[in-house]
């Protein structure tokens, strides 16, 4: 079997990356990635020497090159992580954002059109099912939620599982998608709300909360994100669209005290900031299709992730700080400057 997973050079495309190599000793896996800011090549320095996996810095927008690719590998599979990923980053600056995740999912589908795939399979997120409200804890996003997105990143990612959707109906491409809830875990880019935090606790600085840190997001340990991938690529139903979560709600401030609790930082270090544009509220995904269908269920509790993650992130300082004494500098100045 071979696999071309985009993106694999970013936190859960590198995480997917290892797992698959761990699990399947015969399977080639083959990482198309553009290295953006958010591409890291010292996250995938440990499989570089594998005979069993090929690196190609290529943009998925470019069709020659991508071409190339899958005249030279023939892939059974396409798994699609490559996306601009960051909330705040798509309400600065949208284009990238329907570049990327729109027009890059066409040509990765072309590809597969042109040259014929067992599965193309589309990482999307919650996020294109809106929010739900704080005071409806009944509430969850099924598979029939209508989409209904917030910000420039979400509308990107619904526009490419729309196509997605439509490459299936109109061409037979056989797809499937998975709407996944936030993950958590090694690797995880230091611009998003857990990572951002222990570094900045870290190194004593302020932990900037938006807004009053209500927000609820239903955090997933990565492992158990990729473990879902695995059994959809596999087993999953052509043309069907899969939720993945695992009912682990938390508010943000929440989230910012137990890091503080764990670092033994002072609470003192959170700081109140101007809300996030458009912020959802509440994002909680009911997990049944996938455990029913597949017999998916996340195998690590919060607990226990939140603690290999910190302990991740103090034995790999390098990893970070090497990204946060970088670009990142200009990119902490802009958005949290003068908030
Ligand atoms: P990330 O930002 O950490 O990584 C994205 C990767 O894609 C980077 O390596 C980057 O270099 C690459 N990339 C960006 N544009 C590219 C292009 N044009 N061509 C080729 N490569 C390109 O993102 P992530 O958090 O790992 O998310 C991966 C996928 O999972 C995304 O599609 C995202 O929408 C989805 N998702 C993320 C979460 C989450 O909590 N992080 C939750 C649900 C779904
Ligand atoms: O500095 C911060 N302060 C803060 O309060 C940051 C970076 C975030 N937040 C809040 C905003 C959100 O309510 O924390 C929450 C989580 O924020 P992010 O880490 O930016 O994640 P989110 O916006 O929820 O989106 C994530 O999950 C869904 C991923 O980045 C997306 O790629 C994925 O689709």
């Amino acid at each position: 079997m071979t696999i071309i997973v985009t993106g694999g050079a970013g936190f859960i495309g590198s995480n997917f990356i290892f797992h698959m190599l761990k699990t399947y000793a015969d399977y080639r896996i083959i990482c198309v990635d553009k290295l953006t800011y958010a591409g890291n090549m010292s996250t995938l320095a440990g499989i570089m020497e594998d005979s069993r996996f090929r690196f190609c810095k290529v943009d998925i927008c470019d069709r020659a090159k991508i071409y190339e690719i899958f005249e030279d590998e023939h892939p059974d599979i396409v798994v699609n992580f490559a996306a601009e990923s960051h909330v705040d980053r798509s309400i600065e600056n949208p284009e990238v954002f329907l570049q990327t995740n729109i027009l890059g999912t066409q040509v990765l589908m072309d590809a597969c059109r042109k040259y014929g795939i067992k599965r193309y399979h589309q990482v999307s997120t919650d996020e294109v099912y809106g929010d739900l409200p704080l005071d409806r804890p009944d509430l969850f996003f099924t598979e029939e939620t209508p989409i209904h997105t917030s910000s420039p990143y979400s509308s990107s990612k619904a526009g490419a599982d729309l196509l997605v959707l439509a490459y299936h109906r109109t061409f037979g491409l056989p797809v499937t998608i998975s709407r996944c809830s936030n993950n958590y875990g090694p690797y995880h880019f230091p611009e998003k709300l857990i990572p951002l935090m222990i570094a900045n606790a870290l190194n004593d600085k302020p932990l900037p909360v938006y807004g009053k840190g209500e927000n609820v997001r239903d955090w997933l340990y990565v492992e158990d994100h990729c473990k879902a991938i695995d059994l959809i690529i596999h087993n999953g139903r052509v043309g069907e669209v899969y939720n993945v979560g695992g009912h682990n709600e938390m508010a943000n401030i929440d989230i910012v005290k137990l890091i503080c609790k764990k670092l033994d930082k002072p609470e003192s270090l959170i700081t109140y900031v101007a809300d996030r544009k458009g912020h959802d509220m509440r994002y909680a995904i009911d997990p049944t299709k996938i455990h029913t269908e597949l017999g998916w269920l996340p195998e690590t509790k919060f607990a226990e992730g939140i603690d290999k993650t910190i302990n991740w992130y103090l034995e790999n300082r390098k990893w970070w700080e090497t990204i946060i004494s970088g670009e990142y500098q200009n990119y902490y100045e802009k958005m949290y400057g003068n908030r």
